[in-house]
């Protein structure tokens, strides 16, 4: 089958480009990656070249030997992307220890994959262990509202997602683990990357502070709507906190508790913490 015409190069494109469209990639900012399931290597595998040459990862991931990853180019632009997926992106196999990858396809212009290659492989590492397999997606964006909440709001977990589920009343069945946060960090390392896949064992969302956003899912749409549905939120507690210096009113850790019954999800008590009624004057 033409690499192309797959159903889950299609998928990539498409949530690049609607990345794009919502306006989280100016430039060559973020990065996304995909790892491929067994039966779709096979359906590319004639199509595939040879590969020249192993490169290191900068990190170790054992527990993804062997697979192959569609990524996103180093200094490429999502904007392009849906016009030259071949010069945009690769396939990158990694090798049986999972310490080196070699391009198998695309980058037709030259380049290397992207330069948080070490974060989403960590990631992929993490979120393959703790779903059994089901997680597939790393999605890096520069989300505008989150960001901008990274300077107003103290860098912690609890805060972060108290703050997001209060935004919008489905945001707690969206992300019911909550969402993790990384302080600021150099990016494109192995430190940030390990900090990152930390949280990834818990949180299918990770904050990293004056920059972005990771989340991981199961397939594009179920990663594209949580990022999606976090930045919402975000952009939602901006405009309030644009407006005035705290809510006159909001949703209550018991409201959340109904909302986790009526929804069957399980909200973790750290974040159901006790707060003024009236927080007006008062930031959390
Ligand atoms: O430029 O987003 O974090 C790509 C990035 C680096
Ligand atoms: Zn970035």
């Amino acid at each position: 089958m033409r690499i192309l015409d797959t159903k889950f190069m299609r998928g990539f494109i498409k949530m690049a480009d609607d990345g794009f469209q919502q306006g989280w990639h100016e430039r060559n900012g973020g990065n996304l990656t995909y790892r491929l399931k067994p039966e779709e290597v096979d359906e590319i595998k004639p199509r595939l070249g040879e590969g020249n040459g192993w490169t290191p990862v900068g990190a170790s991931v054992p527990g993804l030997a062997g697979e192959y990853f569609l990524v996103t180019g180093s200094g490429k632009y999502f904007r392009n992307i849906i016009v030259d997926p071949e010069a945009c992106l690769a396939i990158i196999e990694l090798d049986d220890k999972g310490e080196n990858y070699r391009l198998r396809w695309g980058l037709v212009e030259g380049g290397v994959p992207t330069s948080e290659l070490p974060t989403h492989l960590m990631n992929h590492e993490v979120k393959k262990r703790v779903t059994d397999g089901k997680h597939r997606v790393i999605y890096h964006a520069h989300t505008t509202n989150i960001i901008a909440l990274t300077f107003i709001l103290p860098l912690k977990d609890e805060v972060f997602t108290r703050e997001l589920w209060e935004a919008a009343t489905e945001c707690p069945v969206v992300f019911p683990q909550g969402v993790g946060v990384v302080k600021w960090m150099v990016p494109g390392g192995r430190d940030i990357a390990v900090e990152t896949s930390r949280l990834m064992e818990q949180y299918d969302v990770a904050i990293w502070a004056h920059h972005g956003m990771f989340c991981s899912g199961e397939n594009f749409d179920l990663t594209f709507g949580l990022l999606h549905t976090v930045e919402k939120s975000a952009e939602i507690l901006i405009k309030i906190y644009s407006v005035v210096p705290g809510k006159l009113q909001t949703i209550t850790a018991d409201n959340f508790r109904d909302v986790g019954e009526a929804f069957h999800v399980t909200l973790p008590e750290k974040f159901l913490f006790e707060k003024p009624d009236c927080e007006i004057g008062q930031r959390t």
